[in-house]
C-alpha cells in the first residue's frame, strides 16, 4: 500500500493539473514561456543570445519581482549573471524563500549591487517546485537608483512567504543564503512574511486538501 506521503504527492501533481509551472509577469522573459521546456536549465529550454537581448531597465536600489505560480508551493531563487549566455556564473539576489498558495507573488523592493550598475545581465528565475526545478530568465540593464513597484505588483489572496534553506537551490549561485536565512528570516522579516509557525499549518493544510481530493 503507498504511503500517505506518496498519495498526497500524487494528489498535488493532480491538483496543480495541466499547469504552466509558473511564468514570469515582470520583467519580460527573453524567449516565449515553453510549458515542457521549464524544467531545462539555466532559462527554460534555450540559451540567451546576448546579440538579440531586449533588456528591461533595472534599478540597483530597488525594483520589482512580479510571477504567478500553479503549485501548491515552491521554493523561489532569483539570481543574476554578467555572463550573457547564462553559462554560470550566478549571483543571488534575494534570500531564497517558500511561496505558499498559488498565484501571483511580488517582491516590491529587490535590490542588487551597486557595483552591478551599468552592466547588463541575465535574471534568472528558479522554482524548486513539487514537479522539480523550473527555469525562466529575463535580460535586465542595471541602472542608479529605485523605482517604485506598480500597482500590477500584488500577491494573489492567501498567498503566504517565508524565507528557507533548500540544498536543491543553493549550489545554483556563488553566495548562497542558506547561512543568512535562519537569521535574517526570523529578525528582519518583512511584513508580508509570516512565521514559520503559519507556514508549516498551511503546509499542512494544503497535504490535508490535496490528499482529500483523489
Ligand atoms: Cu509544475
Amino acid at each position: 500500500m503507498p504511503s500517505i506521503g506518496s498519495l498526497a504527492a500524487v494528489a498535488m501533481l493532480l491538483v496543480s493539473g495541466a499547469h504552466a509551472h509558473f511564468q514570469v509577469q515582470h520583467p519580460d522573459v527573453i524567449q516565449p514561456f515553453v510549458d515542457d521546456s521549464e524544467p531545462d536549465a539555466p532559462c527554460g529550454g534555450y540559451t540567451p543570445d546576448p546579440a538579440k537581448l531586449n533588456a528591461t531597465d533595472f534599478h540597483v536600489d530597488g525594483d520589482w519581482l512580479s510571477t504567478r505560480q500553479t503549485h501548491p508551493y515552491s521554493n523561489w531563487l532569483y539570481r543574476i549573471t554578467t555572463d550573457l549566455t547564462a553559462a554560470g556564473n550566478w549571483t543571488e539576489i534575494y534570500p531564497i524563500f517558500r511561496q505558499t498558495g498559488q498565484g501571483e507573488f511580488c517582491i516590491p523592493k529587490v535590490t542588487v549591487p551597486q557595483n552591478f550598475t551599468g552592466q547588463t545581465a541575465i535574471l534568472g528565475f528558479v522554482s524548486d517546485a513539487p514537479d522539480g526545478l523550473l527555469y525562466q530568465c529575463a535580460a535586465v540593464r542595471f541602472v542608479e537608483g529605485s523605482v517604485e513597484a506598480p500597482a500590477e505588483c500584488k500577491n494573489a489572496s492567501g498567498v503566504t512567504a517565508d524565507y528557507i534553506s533548500d540544498s536543491n537551490l543553493s549550489p545554483l549561485v556563488n553566495n548562497p543564503s542558506e547561512e543568512k536565512a535562519t537569521s535574517f528570516g526570523v529578525s528582519a522579516r518583512s511584513d508580508t512574511f509570516r512565521g514559520l509557525g503559519a507556514m508549516f499549518t498551511v503546509g499542512v493544510m494544503v497535504m490535508v486538501g490535496a490528499f482529500m481530493v483523489v
